[in-house]
């Protein structure tokens, strides 16, 4: 699939400082040593849908994880799937009479426009389920062949016990994933499963559903977990430096892909750190396309709002916070952007090369983008107080504002 186009990081003087983050399988701050090549895997859209609020907060997050590596001069190879094809996409395309193919490809192209609108930086693979399934196959093949899984009436099922890190990412007891396993896409319940916490690796077809030829597997479809694990092992290897996701992933889908990685390879870790943003929620519940309570990045744009301003109102909420849409933040991040434009029109103003300190310094600090708006908010008001003779800071104010946040000004 291609991805969507980059829009311009401008280059900022000197460097950026190493990024320390939480880690979800440590439970504790970690400074990320990545070589000169950066690797990120971060889980896309299931496209049946548009982009909510809550994916825009979750791709922000990593997006802040790419600027902040960019900025110590390190490349950045960043890969992102999409979930074209699952049980959610099945059903809503039933509901709706539409064909799955066709959903899957306008949410798709939506997601790239509105990416593109916020100032995201694309990945250099961006890789449908669909087109994974090649290299999905034998991978299934080969845990089976190695006892890592087993067959149940035509499906596949991973065996959790057959990975001695099982656990290690979400620390969650015997019970607790249970429920979560019911409540996101597993099947506890099925009887016959080795473990109830099994996650399916490849479905056999069932009756009125896409299936694809899976060589010895016979014709099915791809479970969830292999899919990305599959895209990111193709794609960046084991021991990539971060995996990135909302909270909502953390189990199964991190653990479960981990756990899938450490028996294919013997190696371990799959991920260096396993990142996780909050979720946003609107009237009190997670934002959620199955629950429907939702704000959509693009009807925001089409009733004329400025994708910078939809962008600062992300950036106001610490990226593992829980946190609640509602129009009060969206009106907050209208005036702070007007206030910011307003100080940058400017010819002159304060020096700004202690701004770039302190927004390198937050951002490097768990991506503390809120602290980073409060510096910026700090020199605008000390401009629009009238105060400095330095004709290059504006200038270099929006540079900084642009590369590091990815809001045009
Ligand atoms: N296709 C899978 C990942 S492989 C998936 O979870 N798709 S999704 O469309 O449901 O979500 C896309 C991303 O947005 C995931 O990282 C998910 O954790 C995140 N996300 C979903 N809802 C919210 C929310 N309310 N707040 C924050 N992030 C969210
Ligand atoms: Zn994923």
């Amino acid at each position: 699939m291609h991805a969507w186009p980059a829009s311009e990081v401008p280059a900022l003087p000197g460097k950026g400082r190493d990024l320390r983050i939480h880690d979800t399988a440590t439970g504790g701050p970690l400074t990320l040593d990545p070589g000169p090549v950066a690797r990120i895997y971060v889980c896309g859209i299931t496209p049946y849908d548009a982009t909510h609020m809550g994916h825009a907060a979750t791709y922000n997050a990593f997006d802040l994880v790419q600027r902040v590596w960019l900025d110590t001069k390190r490349q950045v190879h960043y890969v992102q799937n999409v979930t074209d094809v699952d049980d959610p996409l099945l059903e809503r395309a039933i509901r709706d009479g539409h064909d799955w193919t066709a959903l899957a490809e306008r949410e798709t192209a939506l997601f790239r426009e509105d990416m593109t609108a916020l100032r995201m930086l694309p990945p250099q693979h961006y890789i449908g389920a669909v087109e994974a399934i090649p290299g999905i196959v034998p991978l299934v093949e080969r845990l089976r062949d190695a006892g890592a899984a087993y067959e149940l009436e035509g499906d596949v099922y991973f065996s959790v016990e057959s990975d001695p890190h099982f656990g290690e990412v979400s620390h969650l007891d015997a019970e607790a994933m249970r429920l979560l396993s019911a409540e996101r896409g597993g099947d506890p319940e099925r009887p016959g499963k080795k473990n109830p916490l099994d996650p399916m690796l490849w479905m056999a077809a069932r009756e009125g559903e896409p299936s694809w030829d899976g060589a010895s597997l016979g014709q099915g479809r791809p479970g969830w977990h292999i899919e990305c694990v599959a895209i990111a092992l193709d794609h960046l290897g084991m021991g990539f430096d971060v995996q990135g996701g909302g909270s909502d992933l953390v189990f199964p889908h991190h653990e479960m892909g981990a756990s899938h990685a450490h028996a294919l390879t013997g190696e371990h870790p799959f991920a260096k750190a396993y990142v996780h943003a909050g979720m946003v929620a609107l009237d009190g519940e997670k934002m959620s396309k199955s629950k429907g309570n939702l704000v959509f990045v693009s009807t925001l744009r089409r009733e004329g709002v400025d994708p910078a301003a939809i962008r600062l109102a992300l950036l106001a909420h610490h990226y593992r916070a829980d946190w609640e849409w509602t129009d009060d933040v969206l009106r907050e991040a209208v005036e702070r952007l007007g206030r910011w434009r307003a100080a940058v029109s400017r010819p002159d103003g304060p020096s700004a090369d202690a701004l770039v300190d302190e927004i390198r310094e937050a951002l490097a600090d768990d991506l503390d983008a809120p602290a980073a708006l409060a510096a910026v908010d700090r020199w605008a008001e000390s401009q629009n107080a009238g105060g400095g003779t330095d004709e290059g800071a504006p200038g270099l104010v929006s540079r900084a504002v642009d590369a590091l946040l990815g809001v045009a000004l």
